[in-house]
Parts: C-alpha cells; structure tokens; sequence
C-alpha cells in the first residue's frame, strides 16, 4: 500500500513508535519557531534544561504578539528573548518584521521538513508541503534542545479538491467548508491532507491561509504537496534550492475523503463565537457593520493584501465602520508601499497597523460595546477581541474589504468584481530586521537580560499516592484557552508573570475562581467536550498549576492542551461514561486513591464522589513515557531524573 504525504514526512522522521493511528510516535525536529507571548517561558524552560545551544537544524525566535509595548514588561521581554537566541544559537525575528507564521513560509519554511512552534497556527507551514505543528513551549524547549516530539499517531483524511474558485470567493472560504463540515473538534488525532486537481490553483499563500485553519478544526497539522507552484513560490523569495517535490503515492489510502467543488463555493462567514458556525454570506442577511480587521496569520499575505487595495481603489470607507489593516510582514508592507496599494488602502480611509498580531488577540482594536465586528481572523471566541458583548464574524479579505466601503455584510460574489492578481516573480527580499545568533565562540560572553516582570514559572511536585480535592470549578463543551487564561492588551504583557496571570484564571466563566483555588488550596476541574481547544498556551496549564489545580477531569481534550497539562504535572482524565459529568456538581468533594500507584502500574482508573457517593471509571490513555512524566510531576522534572 502506498504512502499519503502526512505518512511520508512522519516516517522520515519517525524516532520511535510505530505509525499505527492512536498508538504514540516520537519525531525528529528540523525546525522550531517560538513567539514572544510563549517564547519567553519557552526559553525560561529551555534555560532551566542547561542545554548551550539549539541542536536544530534551524530555531527561530519571533516577536510578534506583544508588541503594544504599553510598559517596560514587553520590550524586557523582547530583550529577554533576543538575549536568548543570540547566546543560544537562533535567529531573532525583530518586531516590526511581522506575524511569526507569515515570516516564516516567505523566509524559512521548507518542503519535506518537520517544524514545530509555540503557536497553534504553526501549522501554517503545512501549505509549503512541511510536517509543521503547534505544541507548548515546553515541547519546543525540548526540541530546541535535539529532543524528540512526541504525538499520537494521526489518521489521514483526504479534502479533494476539484474545480476552481470563482470571483470574490478565497480561501478563506474553503476552509471555513472544511470547518462547517468537520467542526472544531473533527480534527482531533487527524492530519488533513489536500489533494486533487483543484490542488493546482492555489497559491502558496492561499494553501497557507487553509493550513492554517486547520488549527481551529483541532488537527494535528494540515498539509499541501509540494509542487510546481511550490516551486515558483520560493524561487520568488529566492530560495529556490529550498524546493523539493513532495506528492502523495498513487494508491495512497485515506481514512476518510472529503470532495469539494471549488467551483460551487460561495462566501462564508463563521459566525459568533465559534470558528465551525459557518452559513453563507448571501443567507445572513443584512447586518450593520462597526468594523473592519484585515491581517492576522490567516489573511496578510501580499497577494491578500492586493485585493483588499484593488477593492479600496478610489473608493471610500463607510461612514459608520472604522477598517483596519495590518500586513503580514515587512516584506508585504514594503511591497504594498513600493508599488503604490499602499496608498489606495490609506486614501479610502483604512486606519494601516504594524505587521503584527494586534487585534486578533485583543492587542488594540476593540470594538465599541455590542459591535459587529468582521475579521479576516480564524478565531472569533467569545470576549477575544477584547470587548466582551461584541459578535466576530471571520470572513474573507475580499468580503472584509467590499463590506467595509458598504457598512454591511456584502457578498463580494455579488459584486462582479475582477481581482485576479497574479503572484510576483520576485518578492522584494529584506531581511534587515533578522538577527542572526552569535558564533559558538562568542556566545560565551553574551549574557542573558532578565526583567523585573519576568519571574520563575511554578514547578509542580511528584504525585503523591492519593489525590483528593473538591471540584473547584465546572464547566461546559469548547472551553477555550482564552477561557482558561485570557489574553488581551491587559494581561498578555504579564505572560512571563504567572502569580500575577493567576488573577484572570478562568474570569470569563467564573469571577471567584482564582479566589476559590487560593483559599481551597486548588482542586479538580471538571470539564465538557474539547477541553482547551484553542491555542498553544501553556500558560493555560501553568497557571492552574500555580493556583493548585491537580487534575482536570472531561469528556474530550484539544491535543496541544492535553500534552501541556501534563508537561505541567496536571493529570487529563476523560470519563468512561459521558453521563458521570452530570453526577458531579461543583463543590463536591472527589478522590483519586491510589493514583500514583495506578498511574505507575497501568491500571484502570476511578473518580470517587465522597459528597454523593458515586465511583466513575475513568480513561487515562497514556504512554509509557506520558506515565513516567505525570508521576515525575511534569516533564521538567521528568528530563532532569532522565539526566
Ligand atoms: C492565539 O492565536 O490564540 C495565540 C495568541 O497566537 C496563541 C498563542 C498564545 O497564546 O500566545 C496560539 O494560537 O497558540
Ligand atoms: Fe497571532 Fe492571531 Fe495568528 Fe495567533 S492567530 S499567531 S494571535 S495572528
């Protein structure tokens, strides 16, 4: 039998383990990229493990998300982190050079190889035929270090793709498709694999904009062949020797096959509060608009960026809607600017940000109380953008754009609009704001500056051989890392500060909760379905940790989360029967007796319900290795007894 593309790279990378679907592999890293919201506890880590420098083939350090710089604690940061890559052997990515994912396919990304970031959207890769994944930065410390990843084995699902995208639809909408088919919890334990004839006319950017999604179906990555077009993309930005072909074998089998007519797609929009609730555009009907943000990972690329000018050209933004637009990258905003699109966005009145994250995780940009709010974002979760009685709707640059100058949702289809932009042969090439690393020789003398802001991330204890807590707090399906741990201007500039992120725990759900914990000594979290979907933060792990959350008990958990609390020494534990999650209330007392020795020996596991009475089976499907670190209390501690 033949191999798909996903099987192909993870075998020339497998470590250890088999490539049974479920069974757990360990992966050779080439590539890490880290961003500053996750970079500087990831190098804090990296610092604790004593290794000198990375052992990848390339590590790339961003700056990107925090880059408000509303006191000294970013830019300490910034410093923080450039201290780090220049004594350890990274590049360093300066703010201003743009968002992590959009720098890293223009400059870095190659087809065929593996990379993993402390980004959810890491994935981005995918689109230039990379094996390219989100994980803690606990996970990326160690791959820094020459370590393996470690995942589940995932299943293969083909999208066939056939036809052609017609005016006004993108790729956005393709995968918002793909969203309204699968849900934001179909990719769990999955990589999605893009194929078909369809595959031929999409560019790099437009592949990168799906691939990037995939982290909002739960996926463990998203991936494209690497092909002719592949080929044109980096001979563009000067890397063509980068270019290798990678295509799926003929008899390839598929766990399952998804077929999509591009030619029969129509603008979607998800609607509030969730990526996966998606409805056309035309059958919304009509809604009044208060703004407009063009960017973010999923929609800056240069080619994005040129339609959203050609639609703005001459026109007039609308009255009543404040539209933003951040670029991608330096290289997109240079090349906005030098060829004169630049200028059509500013005189139709559009408010130009730096290449940055910024509104898409709550940096600036919120919008007035009760706004409608359209985003070319892939996140639209309750309270994210900053104002928490506002409706995301995540849409395309091309509706984004035409929808701004008419101050309501438009179908850009309906429209009649020629876009067709055609792909630079030359990208404009400026790496001025890449810092490369000192030499070994030098790296001695470069000294590594700390902040006042930046303190010790908590380390968790052995487990002790029974666990007893009450059920701290409840709560329902979908819970999000930004429910966890939010982000925002207010809070993300604390992100190397867990005592004082302990405050905003879970505040969305439950006001007290960093209170309870505090007075209770911690407890047990129950959860719903896809518990921690969302992004990469371990924070969202860490935090609990610090507040003395011991184990977290659901009916489902997003990947990157599930591998993030144990990193931190919290045990994920899922429910035998779905139904004991409603025998439980929050506030009753529970115990997991004899855990350590269970945990140790591989036995099945029960929850105790002493305030009702009731035992609940449950699941605990860890790995051998997963074992010795949740008894270790954490995988810091797990590598340190490994030494
Ligand atoms: C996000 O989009 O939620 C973030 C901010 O990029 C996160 C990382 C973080 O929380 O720092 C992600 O997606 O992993
Ligand atoms: Fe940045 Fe938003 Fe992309 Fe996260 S999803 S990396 S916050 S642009």
């Amino acid at each position: 039998m033949g191999l798909t593309l996903g099987q192909k790279l993870i075998k020339s990378h497998l470590l250890s383990g088999g490539m049974t679907p479920g069974s757990e592999i360990g992966l050779r890293i080439d590539q890490t990229l880290t961003q500053d919201a996750t970079g500087t506890m990831a190098y804090l880590e990296f610092e604790a493990m004593g290794v000198p420098r990375v052992k990848t083939e390339l590590s790339v350090a961003y700056i990107d998300h925090n880059t408000l710089q509303t006191g000294f604690e970013n830019a300490d940061d910034h410093r923080f982190i450039a201290s780090c890559a220049k004594k350890r052997g990274l590049k360093f990515s300066r703010p201003g050079n743009g968002i992590c994912h959009q720098v890293h396919l223009e400059r870095f990304g190659k087809p065929g190889r593996t990379l993993i970031g402390s980004d959810s959207h890491t994935p981005t890769g995918g689109g230039l035929g990379m094996l390219a994944i989100g994980a803690g930065g606990l996970d990326v410390a160690v791959a820094m270090g020459g370590g393996a990843y470690y995942i589940t084995m995932p299943e293969i699902i083909l999208v066939n793709l056939t036809g052609k995208l017609r005016g006004g639809v993108s790729a956005k909408d393709v995968i918002l498709k793909v969203l309204e088919i699968l849900s934001v919890k179909g990719g769990v334990g999955k990589i999605i694999e893009y194929g078909g004839e369809g595959v031929k006319t999409l560019s790099v950017p437009e592949r990168a904009t799906i691939t990037n999604m995939g982290a909002e179906l739960g996926a463990t990555a998203s991936v494209f062949p690497s092909d002719e077009i592949t080929r044109r993309f980096l001979k563009a930005q000067g890397r063509a020797e980068d270019w290798i072909e990678l295509l799926p074998d003929e008899d390839a089998e598929y766990a399952r096959v998804i077929n999509i007519n591009l030619s029969e797609l129509v603008p979607l929009a998800a609607m509030p509060h969730m990526p996966d609730n998606v409805k056309p555009v035309a059958d919304i009907g009509e809604i009044k608009i208060d703004q407009v943000c063009i960017g973010s990972c999923t929609n800056s690329s240069l080619m994005d960026m040129l339609k959203v000018a050609k639609i703005l050209r001459g026109e007039k933004v609308h009255p009543d809607v404040s539209l933003s637009i951040a670029p991608g990258s330096m290289q997109v905003l240079n090349m906005l600017a030098q060829n004169g699109a630049l200028s059509d966005m500013i005189s139709a009145g559009a408010r130009i940000l730096e290449s940055a994250c910024g509104p898409c995780i709550g940096m600036g940009q919120s919008p007035n109380s009760g706004a409608v709010s359209l985003r070319t974002f892939n996140r639209n979760f309750e309270g994210r953008s900053g104002t928490a009685d506002a409706g995301v709707y995540l849409v395309s640059p091309e509706t984004a754009a035409v929808s701004a100058l008419t101050g309501e949702l438009t179908d850009p289809a309906s429209c009649g609009l020629d876009l067709a932009v055609e792909p630079p042969d030359a990208f404009v090439i400026n790496d001025n704001l890449i810092e490369e690393p000192a030499s070994e020789a030098d790296a001695d003398s470069v000294e590594i500056k700390y902040g006042p802001n930046i303190k010790p991330f908590p380390v968790s204890e052995k487990l002790p051989d029974d666990l007893a807590a009450t059920a701290i707090l409840k709560v329902g399906d979908n819970i999000t890392t930004d429910h966890i741990m939010p982000a925002g201007a207010k809070i993300l500039p604390y992100r190397s500060n867990i005592p004082y992120l302990s405050r905003f725990c879970f505040k969305q759900c439950d006001e007290s909760f960093a209170e309870r914990c505090k007075s209770e000594g911690g407890g047990f979290i129950i959860g719903g379905v896809n518990y921690g979907q969302g992004s990469s933060r371990e924070h969202a792990a860490l935090v609990p940790l610090y507040l003395g959350v011991k184990a977290v008990i659901a009916k489902s958990f997003a990947r990157i989360h599930a591998a993030n609390l144990i990193n931190a020494g919290i045990i994920p534990l899922t429910f035998a029967d779905a139904d004991d999650y409603d025998r439980i209330d929050q506030g009753d007392m529970l115990r997991l007796e004899d855990i350590r020795g269970k945990i140790e020996q591989g036995l099945p596991l029960t929850l105790v319900n002493a305030a009702k009475g009731g035992e609940y089976p449950l699941m605990g499907d860890f790995s051998q290795r997963q074992r010795e670190i949740i008894l270790a209390g954490g995988l810091l501690n797990y590598t340190k007894n490994q030494k």
